[in-house]
């Protein structure tokens, strides 16, 4: 049987449109596939939701490959490791209570499990908007990334998602999108970005999982980004807080998604 290009190409176009037509109204859209991102996508959707992860560069991981300084080591801490197993990431103990894994590693088995989870992760896409209605948000909008770059004058796509994430980092793209337009009325201490500190990584830490909450009603932050809007040090190339803001985002949103279920079957069987 010979090759057929017109197969390959309808092939790709057939597969990539079913994914994204599965994926206008979902549970969970995540902005930003690093590693908060990616452990969130993993646990929401090996729960039953349905989730799409959009991430602006070609490959998900976010600043995970590049461990500290390009050397590609992660360190992680003690409580990290339940989860590095989880997901069957290799980890060696360094010195008390400090473990290295491979950053490589770790990027490509997050990804994977994710994905085979259930997660749709669409690359290259960057979330430039969010959908308001009017107090709360709703969804994302969304265009390719080289149009972003180039700067083309092409209006974008958007899709509706009951929760979404924040997962983008030290920039917290989509709570400052969200700031701009309602300025004040973050759900922080002063309304606005607190934002992100000189490094004290023992603090900082412990901070990323206390800030991993809802920033604006339907909109969370997981990882850096958490640290950005409620306030935080910088912690440098330790992994575990980030990871464990992942999953701490997914349980949230997932109590929140049973606890409306439950109060709309209330409301339905009243009626
Ligand atoms: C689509 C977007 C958009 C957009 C950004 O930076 P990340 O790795 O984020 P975290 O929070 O999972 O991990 C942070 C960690 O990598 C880190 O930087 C640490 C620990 N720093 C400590 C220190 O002291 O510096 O990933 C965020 C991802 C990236 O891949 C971006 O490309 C992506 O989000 N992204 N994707 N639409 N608008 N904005």
């Amino acid at each position: 049987m010979e090759i057929d290009e017109r197969i390959i190409s309808q092939a790709i176009i057939e597969r990539y449109f079913e994914k994204l037509r599965n994926s206008l109204d979902v549970d969970v859209a995540i902005v930003g596939g690093g590693p908060a991102g990616l452990v969130a996508a993993h646990d929401l959707a090996r729960a039953g939701r349905s989730v799409a992860l959009y991430e602006r560069k070609l490959g998900p991981g976010g600043g995970m490959w590049g461990g500290g300084m390009l050397f590609n080591e992660i360190v992680l801490q003690d409580a990290a490791l339940p989860l590095l197993d989880d997901f069957g990431i290799r980890h060696r103990p360094f010195s008390d209570g400090h473990h290295t894994a491979d950053s490589v590693e770790a990027v490509a088995a997050l990804a994977c499990k994710a994905i085979h989870a259930g997660a749709t992760i669409f690359n290259g896409i960057t979330a430039e908007d969010v959908l308001m209605r009017p107090n709360r948000v709703m969804g994302v909008v969304l265009n390719w990334t080289p149009v972003e770059m180039t700067g083309m004058h092409v209006d974008p796509l958007a899709v509706h998602a009951s929760c979404v994430i924040d997962a983008t980092g030290h920039d917290a793209t989509v709570v400052n999108l969200v700031r701009k337009k309602v300025p004040g009325q973050l759900l922080t201490p002063s309304g606005n970005l607190e934002g992100e500190q000189s490094m004290w990584a023992d603090r900082a830490e412990t901070l990323t999982l206390e800030n991993t909450r809802e920033a604006f009603p339907g909109l969370y932050v997981t990882g850096m980004s958490a640290i950005a809007t409620f306030g935080g040090p910088r912690m440098g190339p330790i992994f575990g807080g980030m990871l464990m803001s992942g999953r701490k985002v997914a349980e949230m949103i997932l109590q929140t998604l049973t606890s409306r279920e439950k109060v709309r079957c209330q409301e339905n069987g009243a009626t």
